[in-house]
């Protein structure tokens, strides 16, 4: 320093002006250095107060969020409004369709269920959902694993019809020349599923051939058949591979539209002389037919099914046991015909049957087929219907 003063003393007074001013613009430079350090030491502290805050914020969204997608699962309407009211969800058909479409963390069979209420709002949403499919090129069987995979089928026929319906109007849109009709689409796709059915649900012990495949659907093509090679394509494709079907249940598609047909030995208790007979039942057509052997072509008796219920039966003799009554008329004899000990045919006597399996779960599986064929869905009759809708056009 007084080195630096003695060499400041040895200039002339203009030099050390200017050695003052130097200094001084270098103090000043680093007051100013100092204070930007300052300032950015507070920005960085802001900054890190603000990355808080967003996260905290976003933190908070994606519970809600989650606490929303759970309700959805729920009560996939509560879910909705629910989503809504936290502002985590627009009000309009088509977000709510994107965030359905989109799925995460959703339960296929919610998606389904609110998909296929039938107020105007939730079809113009299902319109939407349909709307974000892209099926342009895509053979039919293709373009419904897409739309099957999306959300689970509902088991009430009504939004099956609706569902099915709108796919097949979106099908067509995006493949203007394959069909004649939507209604042709429609009835192809039902087609498809049943054979779906068919060909993968082992309780199917006859498997459809291609033959009975394009033969079910001779005329749907507003009368006239569709090309064979486009019927040869679809079978193959199922038949190679089944749809894959969202089973947030345990259940699936095939159980949907479940093919009651079954048979196999059971054992049933008499009407009058209670003794416990081993026979060989099939049901079909909605009526359980029972043989002696196997290969007998008459059976001993035949019971419609009709009006009757079945529920899992106690007995103290026999396990495994359910019975078929009748809940309108008991106490009443159930209407069904027997061969007697003659041969002749003649009324049964049964105000119940008592029926047991050989384990518990085949009587399940036998309650289920025999549910399955009394409570036979009505989207049947509807598909039914269309097709002779279809059908009748050429003799129009
Ligand atoms: C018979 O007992 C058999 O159990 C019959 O079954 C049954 O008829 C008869 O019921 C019952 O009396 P027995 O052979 O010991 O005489 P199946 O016809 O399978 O041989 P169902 O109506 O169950 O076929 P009733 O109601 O006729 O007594």
């Amino acid at each position: 320093m007084e080195d630096n003063q003695q060499g400041l003393s040895d200039l002339n007074p203009q030099e050390q002006e200017e050695i003052q001013s130097v200094r001084l613009h270098k103090k000043e430079l680093l007051d100013d250095i100092q204070r930007l350090k300052m300032e950015i030491a507070t920005v960085i502290a802001e900054l890190g107060n603000f990355n808080y805050t967003e996260e905290s914020k976003t933190a908070e969204r994606d519970k809600l969020m989650s606490l929303g997608k759970k309700k959805f699962n729920m009560d996939p309407k509560k879910g909705i409004e629910y989503l809504i009211r936290n502002k985590l969800l627009c009000q309009n058909e088509e977000d709510i369709a994107k965030f359905l479409y989109k799925g995460e963390g959703l339960h296929k069979t919610a998606i389904g269920d609110y998909l296929g209420e039938r107020e105007p709002l939730y079809i113009r949403i299902l319109h939407s959902f349909v709307e974000l499919h892209e099926f342009s090129d895509l053979n039919l069987v293709q373009a419904l694993r897409q739309f099957l995979w999306s959300f689970r089928l509902p088991g009430e026929a009504q939004k099956i019809d609706r569902m099915m319906e709108a796919f097949a109007t979106r099908y067509c849109r995006c493949n203007k020349d394959v069909f004649q009709s939507t209604d042709t689409c429609y009835v192809l796709s039902f087609a498809v599923i049943m054979l779906n059915t068919s060909l993968h649900n082992p309780n199917v012990k006859e498997k459809p051939v291609l033959e009975r495949f394009v033969a079910m659907n001779r005329g749907i093509n507003n009368g006239g058949d569709l090309p064979l090679e486009l019927l040869r394509n679809l079978y193959e494709s199922i038949r190679s591979e089944p749809f894959k079907i969202p089973e947030d249940d345990g259940n699936d598609l095939t159980h949907t539209f479940f093919n009651p047909d079954r048979e196999g030995w059971l054992s049933k208790l008499g009407g009058r002389v209670k003794t416990w007979k081993r026979r060989w039942f099939i049901l079909t057509d909605n009526c359980l037919y029972y043989f002696e052997y196997t290969t007998d072509k008459e059976p001993r008796g035949i019971i419609p099914l009709e009006n009757l219920c079945v529920k899992v039966a106690e007995d103290s003799r026999k396990l495994n046991c359910f019975d078929l009554y009748s809940p309108n008329s008991k106490g009443h004899t159930i209407k069904a015909c027997k061969t007697d000990t003659d041969g002749r045919v003649v009324e049964g006597n049964h105000q119940f049957y008592r029926i047991s399996a050989p384990s518990r779960e085949q009587r399940d599986e036998w309650i289920k087929s025999i549910r399955a064929s009394i409570t036979r869905d009505p989207f049947y009759d509807m598909v039914a219907a269309r097709k002779k809708k279809l059908t009748d056009t050429k003799s129009n």
